[in-house]
């Protein structure tokens, strides 16, 4: 028998950002997201170097490995293209059975979710607040807060990402501050 004094994987009790030798931390930056916003004119015109969002996560397996997990927490700031605020790219699974739980830590936003048939339903992420995702759904979270946004989310480590058909296809919605609320616009195409 032996006892880990130390566990290897850690968050901090406040905002449940993940942290510790095993964390890998990737950065998507206003020039990394050509054509997510709908204003794209504006984006290029924005400082390229400026940080939207950012995923630290712990991959105790490879990715693709059956049964294994993945934990991450994305930080969101708070910010927005022309009036468009601060999103994740947004994804499909490319395992379309896997599903995930989002919950928020910090900060407040929108979770989007999108079937196949392209029909949409928003959750209010807040702290405290669980969001599952089913399969065959894709998710994109909003920033629509008035600071930056944390959230912790879970998911299957052979899931995979299917950026290409958000990428084509766009989500059915887009989330924009009007006059300080958010207001949902429905959108065919991107
Ligand atoms: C969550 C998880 C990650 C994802 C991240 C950012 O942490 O779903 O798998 O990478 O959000 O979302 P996206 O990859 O769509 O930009
Ligand atoms: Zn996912």
């Amino acid at each position: 028998m032996s006892i880990d004094h130390v566990s290897k994987y850690k968050f901090n009790i406040g905002d449940s950002v993940l942290y510790g030798t095993d964390t890998i931390t990737t950065q998507k930056k206003i020039g990394d997201l050509k054509d997510v916003f709908q204003n794209e004119g504006e984006r290029s015109t924005m400082n390229q170097e400026s940080i939207v969002y950012s995923v630290s996560l712990l991959q105790p397996v490879k990715a693709g490995t059956i049964g294994g997990l993945f934990i991450g927490t994305s930080i969101i700031e708070q910010g927005q293209v022309d009036k468009e605020y601060y999103m994740t790219k947004g994804h499909f699974h490319q395992n379309t059975s896997s599903s995930e739980f989002y919950w928020g830590t910090h900060g407040s936003g929108m979770v989007l979710m999108m079937k196949q048939d392209r029909s949409f339903h928003i959750e209010h992420m807040s702290p405290g607040s669980i969001h599952f995702i089913p399969a065959e759904t894709a998710h994109r979270v909003i920033n629509t807060g008035n600071e930056k946004l944390i959230f912790n989310a879970c998911w299957p480590a052979d899931a995979g990402y299917d950026y290409d058909t958000i990428y084509n296809e766009g989500f059915s919605c887009r989330i924009f501050n009007h006059n300080g609320s958010p207001t949902i616009i429905e959108t065919d195409k991107r």
